[in-house]
């Protein structure tokens, strides 16, 4: 008897301004780093980080606009997450996210607590998306 298939666990769902910065484009070292505030979602496995914006830097955990456009959208599948080592940026409670296709972004919010959350959602897109 065969047994049902499993079913996909969800990939938790969150939200919020964050700030962030891409480094590394496809393997290539950018120039310059270019912190912004914006918009962040993840969802299904795809985290994308919207335009900066006005709003996004002001709105708070609303979303911002509907005209918002996705700046990067980062595919989970085969991605990995570290806390950035202190080389990569002075600031405080920064994230490292590389992409499968060899891009680097760093990921950073003055409060432990909130990027704490982030660290815990993205880590478990990143299991979910790249499970067999
Ligand atoms: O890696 P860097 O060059 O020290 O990154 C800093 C610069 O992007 C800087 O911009 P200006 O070069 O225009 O000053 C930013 O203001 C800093 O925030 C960047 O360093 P941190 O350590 O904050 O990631």
């Amino acid at each position: 008897q065969a047994t049902p298939p499993e079913e996909k666990v969800k990939t938790l769902d969150k939200a919020g301004v964050l700030h962030r910065t891409k480094i590394v484009d496809k393997g290539k070292r950018l120039r310059k780093k270019h912190w912004s505030a914006s918009w962040t979602v993840l969802e299904g496995g795809i985290l994308t980080f919207f335009k900066d914006s006005k709003n996004s830097a002001a709105g708070g955990l609303r979303q911002p606009s509907k005209l918002s456009i996705p700046e990067f959208t980062v595919d989970l599948k085969g991605a990995s997450l570290t806390w950035a080592p202190k080389d990569k940026s002075s600031k405080k409670n920064v994230l490292e996210l590389r992409s499968r296709d060899g891009s680097e972004y760093l990921i950073q919010h003055d409060s432990e607590a909130i990027i704490s959350t982030w660290h815990s959602a993205i880590i478990q897109g990143i299991q979910e998306m790249s499970a067999d």
